[in-house]
Order: structure tokens, then C-alpha cells, then sequence
């Protein structure tokens, strides 16, 4: 049988890890037949709460799950690791500006940037969910120089999968009959989803789904707008983030990294830019991608941008640049 993968998984205490560990050690993202060392890490006040985590995932009983490691170290939490996923940053407390929770937050990620450096595999797949999702992924990537850039990415498939079940709703269809909607740029509000490459299938007939939905202003206004603050709308109503759908993100973000993707679809990852659609080098700006069989994605080429999405595109964009000014600032004291 096969030697069992590395994977650790930070803020391990909280919500969003609470879904991902399970998912992650019954099998849903290496695959059925993929033994996983499992390697949680948080910090120091967690461990209690970590080790109660650490107990149920033990009374699981799971097949696949070997090592169970809880820690505060991200020297001993990265170790050798094979993936992993940056899910714990610092919440924002009332009355904190966004600029303080950036600075606050891009400098647990130079730290945990610099740890993986030293003692990550050098193939390590990185995912980084905490928020500001693209630019703590950026700074990562930065303090990280022995580990290609390739090798980094954000999360955002939570917003290409809300996009895809709006969309399927909306044309009465199975979220899985609806492929390649867009979402580009940053995990925020200035994100651009975008469906006008998306198809649909309804009785046996594919088509586009901007013909499928007949209802342009729905496609530019309401549907853009709903994306974009759906997670607002989630902690409204539960006066708790995302977090089953989020796990549930991550795991299709990072099966779909390890295993390719399927001839012909495409999918989201905000992955380091390389100038792209006239996107600024060197953001983590979220495009669609394609990925083979050995863990290698691409920038999905050619696709038109009309004037519509070029303008929201570049918002996102500018955006992303602002972040980054301000997370290499907060990263110099
Ligand atoms: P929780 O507050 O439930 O859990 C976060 C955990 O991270 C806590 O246990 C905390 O102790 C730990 N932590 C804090 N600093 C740490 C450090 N330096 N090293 C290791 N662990 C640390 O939050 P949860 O709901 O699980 O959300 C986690 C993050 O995901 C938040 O930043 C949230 O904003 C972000 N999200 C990102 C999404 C995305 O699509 N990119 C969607 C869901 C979610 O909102």
C-alpha cells in the first residue's frame, strides 16, 4: 500500500478545520486508497481545544488516518509536509480598521512563509484561506524563496462554487451541469465572477449560460453583487462565517490541484500572476486554470475580455496592488 502524505492544516481549532480534517482524513481530497499523516497546528491558548479535536479524529476510526501531530510549532506542524493549508489567521475584533487586521494577519504568514522554507518538502502545495486570502498568500510565497512561486495559491473556490449554484438556480439545473464560471481576482467584495465562458447543460443540450439565462442584467448587476457579499449575507445570518462550505471549497480546490482537472474544465485559483490578461506580475490574482496529472496548472489562455469585464477586473486588480503595499510595509518592522 502506499506511504502515507504529509498534509498540515493551521487554525486547526477553529470552525472551518472542524469540516476540513474530517474531509480530509476520510479520503474526499488524496483519493480512498491514500494513507495521510495528519498535522494540525494552531496557537499556544488552542491546545487544549486541539487536543479534544485531535481525540475525535482518533474515535473516527478512520482507515487512512495514520500520525495525528496537534501543535503550536510551524517548524514541527510543517515538517516534510506534502501539502498544506493555511486556513488560521487572526479574526477581526469590533472596531479593528482592515489595515490593522492586513498588518496583523500578513505577519503571521511571513512567519509561517519563513517556516516552510526551512522544513517544508519543496514540493509542498500551499493553499492560504485566511484573510486577506491573496496577499497573506503573496507574502508567503515571498518569505518562502526555496519553494517555487507555482507552488502558492488562495483560495477562491468558495466564490466560483456559490457563482455555479446561483447560476444552476437560476437555469433550474444540477449545480454540476453548470462549468467554468470565472472568478477573478481578489477573495473580497471587488472579485469579478464571471459567467460569460460558462456553460450549461439542460436536457441533454449544452449551450452558454448567458443563453441559458436570457437576463443580462441579472449577469452584470444582481448576480455580480450577490457573489461578491455572499459571505456577508452567511455571517448575517448565522453570526458565524462560512465554514462547512468552506471546507468543502478547499477540498475540491486542492483534489482538483493533486488529481488535474477534467478535459475541458476549468477552474478558479487565484495563483501568482505572470502578467495574464493584462493583470500587474506578481499579485496572487485569482484566473482560471487548468491542471494535469503531476499537480501543474495554467493559466487557461485567450479568452475575450469585453469592455464590461475588463473594467471590473482591473478594480480587483487595484485593489490587490493596494494590499500589497500596505502587507510589505506591515512586514518591515
Ligand atoms: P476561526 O476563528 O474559527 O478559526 C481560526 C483559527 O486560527 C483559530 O483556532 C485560531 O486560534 C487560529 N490561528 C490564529 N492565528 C494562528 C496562527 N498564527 N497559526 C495557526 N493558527 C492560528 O476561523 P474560521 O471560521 O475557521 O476561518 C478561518 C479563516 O478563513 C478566517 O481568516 C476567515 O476570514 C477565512 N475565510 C476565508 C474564505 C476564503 O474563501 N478564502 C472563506 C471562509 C473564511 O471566511
Amino acid at each position: 500500500s502506499k506511504e502515507p502524505i504529509r498534509v498540515c492544516v493551521t487554525g486547526a481549532a477553529g470552525q472551518i478545520a472542524y469540516s476540513l480534517l474530517y474531509s480530509v482524513a476520510k479520503g474526499d481530497v488524496f483519493g480512498k486508497d491514500q494513507p495521510v499523516n495528519l498535522l494540525m497546528l494552531d496557537i499556544a491558548p488552542m491546545m487544549g481545544v486541539l487536543e479534544g479535536v485531535k481525540m475525535e479524529l482518533q474515535d473516527c476510526a478512520l482507515p487512512l488516518l495514520r500520525e495525528v501531530v496537534a501543535t503550536d510549532d510551524p517548524e514541527v506542524g510543517f515538517k516534510d509536509c506534502d501539502v498544506a493549508m493555511l486556513v488560521g489567521a487572526m479574526p477581526r475584533r469590533e472596531g479593528m480598521e482592515r489595515k490593522d487586521l492586513l498588518a496583523a494577519n500578513v505577519k503571521i504568514f511571513k512567519v509561517q512563509g519563513q517556516a516552510l522554507d526551512k522544513v517544508a518538502k519543496k514540493t509542498v502545495k500551499v493553499v492560504v484561506v485566511g484573510n486577506p486570502a491573496n496577499t497573506n498568500a503573496c507574502i508567503c510565497a515571498k518569505y518562502a524563496q526555496s519553494i517555487p512561486r507555482e507552488n502558492f495559491s488562495a483560495l477562491t473556490r468558495l466564490d466560483q462554487n456559490r457563482a455555479q449554484a446561483m447560476v444552476a438556480e437560476k437555469v433550474g439545473v444540477p449545480a454540476d451541469a453548470v462549468k467554468n464560471c470565472i472568478i477573478w481576482g481578489n477573495h473580497s467584495s471587488t472579485q469579478f465572477p464571471d459567467v460569460q465562458h460558462a456553460t450549461v447543460e439542460k436536457n441533454n443540450q449544452k449551450m452558454s449560460v448567458i443563453e441559458a439565462v436570457k437576463d443580462d442584467n441579472w449577469v452584470k448587476n444582481d448576480f455580480v453583487k450577490t457573489v461578491q457579499t455572499r459571505g456577508a449575507a452567511v455571517i448575517k445570518a448565522r453570526k458565524l462565517s462560512s465554514a462547512m462550505s468552506a471546507a468543502k471549497a478547499i477540498v475540491d480546490h486542492v483534489r482538483d490541484w493533486w488529481f488535474g482537472t477534467p478535459e475541458g474544465t476549468w477552474v478558479s485559483m487565484a495563483v501568482m500572476s505572470d502578467g495574464s490578461y493584462e493583470t500587474p506580475e506578481g499579485l496572487i490574482y485569482s484566473f482560471p486554470v487548468t491542471i494535469d496529472s503531476s499537480h501543474k496548472y495554467t493559466i487557461v489562455q485567450g479568452l475575450t475580455i469585453n469592455d464590461f469585464a475588463k473594467e471590473k477586473m482591473d478594480i480587483t486588480a487595484k485593489e490587490l496592488q493596494e494590499e500589497k503595499a500596505m502587507a510589505m510595509e506591515a512586514c518591515q518592522d
